[in-house]
């Protein structure tokens, strides 16, 4: 599993301050700490904290970036602040978080993601919003993955996130996440997208949100989901993710492999 990390977001209280005050310190240990926990990737995104989202990206980014040397994903649904984060990237592995299903908005941000190399996510959205069924996200995704090609983005570095809703919203989109997830594996294969999601979505409104989280994250993990936007503070959710990989034969077994698929 792929762990992207979801704390350096100014929709909380201690990120959103340390933007206002430019203070790099909260935002340098948490780069830290979730690198230490196993984060594959940084997810960088500024929330509303800052009047001026693309000097706040940068400034998120330079101070990440002159932390560690985990790769970064960008993450906002403005373009110019997508532009912003790229200006100042340093080389390393990043991803761009996010971009809708629409053929328009992924011609602008296909070639943008080939000429960064980067990683780009894709959401299973289009101008009608969120499909509510297994189908059309599905759809979807073929129109993200024939974008790719079209633009010459390697599938691989396309990750398709097909939206969870919250359990409490209904019931059956578990489920339908699990199936749309297998389907992208099976239906877009040679080579197939990657698949992401944002977890803390599924939990929403519930009395037990850290053990849905991690529930959710097994099954949709024995469906081939390859990525996650998650809480890597959380050990729990990261014990058991790496156990899942364990399980599912992605990573090998010793007897501290807890410790070492965090390295
Ligand atoms: N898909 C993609 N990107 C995403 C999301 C997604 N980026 C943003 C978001 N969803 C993922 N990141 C977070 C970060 C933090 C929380 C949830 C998702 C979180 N929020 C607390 C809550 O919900 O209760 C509130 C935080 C606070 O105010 O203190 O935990 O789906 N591609």
């Amino acid at each position: 599993m792929i762990a992207v990390a979801e704390r350096i977001n100014g929709m909380f209280k201690d990120v959103r301050k340390a933007i206002q005050k430019k203070d790099p310190g909260p935002v340098i240990e948490l780069a830290l700490r979730q690198t230490e926990q196993g984060a594959r990737y940084l997810d960088i995104n500024v929330g509303t904290a800052a009047a001026d989202q693309q000097a706040a990206m940068r400034w998120l980014v330079e101070v990440v970036q002159g932390a560690c040397k985990t790769p970064i994903a960008l993450d906002s649904q403005k373009l110019p602040v997508i532009q912003a984060g790229l200006e100042v990237c340093d080389g390393r592995p990043v991803m761009i978080n996010s971009v809708s299903g629409d053929a328009e908005k992924l011609d602008v941000y296909m070639p943008l993601a080939v000429q960064h190399n980067a990683s780009l996510v894709a959401l299973t959205l289009n101008v009608d919003g969120v499909p509510q069924n297994i189908e059309q996200r599905v759809e979807i995704a073929m129109t993200i993955v024939a974008k790719a090609m079209e633009h010459g983005l390697d599938p691989t570095k396309v990750f398709i996130d097909p939206i969870i809703l919250p359990v409490t919203v209904d019931q059956k989109q578990p489920l339908y996440i699990c199936e749309v997830i297998k389907q992208i594996k099976t239906v877009l294969c040679d080579p197939a997208p990657s698949t992401i999601v944002g977890l803390s979505n599924i939990s929403q409104g519930t009395s037990q949100r850290p053990l849905i989280n991690r529930t959710c994250l097994v099954m949709l993990q024995a469906y081939g989901l390859d990525a996650a936007i998650i809480d890597v503070l959380d050990t729990d959710i990261m014990d058991a993710t790496i156990t899942a990989d364990v399980l599912m034969n992605r990573i090998i077994y010793s007897d501290s492999y807890l410790k070492s698929a965090r390295m």
